[in-house]
């Protein structure tokens, strides 16, 4: 797995390679909460995957043939199939790759869990395990986190202070090898916000 702090590509630079057999691809911003998603899925389930970071303040034009509303995340296979939208890479990745699978496998569970997903703020208040999936960590979790990981940068941690379930949840999220693996540095956060809505072409590669 290799890519994910390399400096990111903006206009200008060449297309990349076709991705290699079997290899897959994300197309990715180092601070993006949705590309997070799809990282912390590819790290979860343990899949080789290359990172290459665009530039989003800056985007390559060969982007938008990876995808016409040039947002990050991408995925790409060796059959050059692409895919976007975060929580649909989460899915495909989890379908179409073995090991441990991150959705439920029931039917009316990952309905459930899916219904949580969509209304999430507004049923929180009522999560009766530690997890938002039940006992232990599933996907449902990795598609939330990334929010609640910039909370504290964002200076509104504060947010759950009355909220103890939620607190208990980021305490056991932080304990995770894979969240952690991927947590954002809080002070490069910080540096990188202000120059993101500066426009500034430097954000994204903020802190290399
Ligand atoms: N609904 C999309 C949203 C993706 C998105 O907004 N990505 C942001 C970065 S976090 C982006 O690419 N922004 C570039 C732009 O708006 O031009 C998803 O979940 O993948």
């Amino acid at each position: 797995m290799s890519g994910s702090s390399a400096r990111s590509l903006g206009k200008g630079s060449a297309p990349p390679r076709p991705v290699s057999e079997g290899r897959i691809r994300v197309y990715s911003m180092r601070f993006c909460p949705c590309a997070k998603r799809t990282l912390l899925v590819l790290r979860a389930k343990g899949i080789e995957h290359e990172v290459i970071n665009i530039n989003l303040k800056n985007k390559p034009e060969w982007f938008f043939s990876k995808n016409p509303f040039g947002l990050v995340p991408v995925l790409e296979n060796s059959q050059g199939q692409l895919i976007c939208e975060s929580a649909i890479t989460c899915e495909y990745l989890d379908e179409a790759y073995p090991g441990k699978k991150l959705w439920p496998d029931d039917p009316y569970e990952k309905a459930r869990q899916k219904m949580v997903f969509e209304l999430f703020a507004k049923v929180l208040v009522n999560k009766k395990t530690t997890f938002f999936g039940g006992d232990s960590l599933s996907m449902l979790d990795y598609l939330i986190w990334p929010w609640f990981e910039i909370l504290e940068p964002l200076e509104l941690a504060g947010c759950v202070d009355h909220t103890p379930k939620l607190k208990l949840w980021m305490a056991a999220m932080k304990k995770d090898p894979v969240t952690s693996a991927l947590c954002v540095d809080m002070n490069t956060y910080r540096g990188f916000l202000p120059l993101y809505m500066q426009n500034r072409l430097e954000a994204c590669d903020y802190g290399l």
